[in-house]
């Protein structure tokens, strides 16, 4: 089935300049990547992102990691997108992703939090994190009863490069 997952290249990520060939790798498995930026997150939105993690103890250096520096968002769409694309990021823990995974291959193998980019984990969280870091590409309206419409990407928003 066609998904569309969000992934986001973290600040350790970008600072080791590894976007072409995260791009490369994901093209090469027949995935598009699309609506590439380039933000720097605020506290809010990290909280909200990672609202699953608020109470572990590496909650706060979590935080600061995503805040230390620019991440790059993107929106990468094709079949079975959302396994497909973690399979390829690989395990949460840089040391325990296999070699030839993003993880694997660039992520600090000495510190966890340190894993270089991230992929939505299901439909779910794939939806929600795509309405979160791209408001600008849903449709807000709202019905003729003033109720808000569910959620859904504006028609022909999705920019592709290739
Ligand atoms: P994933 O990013 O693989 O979906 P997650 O959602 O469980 O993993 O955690 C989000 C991020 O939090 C993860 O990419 C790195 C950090 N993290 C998770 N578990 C950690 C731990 N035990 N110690 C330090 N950082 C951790
Ligand atoms: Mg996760």
């Amino acid at each position: 089935m066609k998904e569309s997952t969000y992934v986001m290249l973290k600040p350790d990520g970008v600072r080791k300049k590894i976007f072409e060939q995260v791009v490369a790798r994901f093209e090469k498995a027949e995935l598009k990547v699309s609506n590439i930026k380039i933000m720097h997150l605020f506290p809010e939105i990290v909280k909200e992102h990672y609202i699953h993690l608020i109470d572990k103890p590496f909650y706060p250096i979590l935080e600061e990691y995503l805040l230390s520096g620019p991440v790059i968002a993107m929106i990468v769409e094709g079949d079975d997108a959302i396994k497909r694309v973690r399979d390829l990021i690989g395990a949460t823990n840089s040391k325990d992703a296999l070699p030839g995974t993003i993880r694997g291959d660039y992520g600090d193998k000495t510190n966890c939090t340190y894993n270089v980019i991230h992929g939505s984990d299901s439909a779910e969280s794939a939806a929600n994190e795509i309405a979160r870091f791209y408001p600008e590409l849903m449709d807000m309206s709202k019905d003729s009863d003033g109720t808000q419409k569910k959620l859904f990407l504006k028609p022909g928003c999705i920019k592709h490069n290739n």
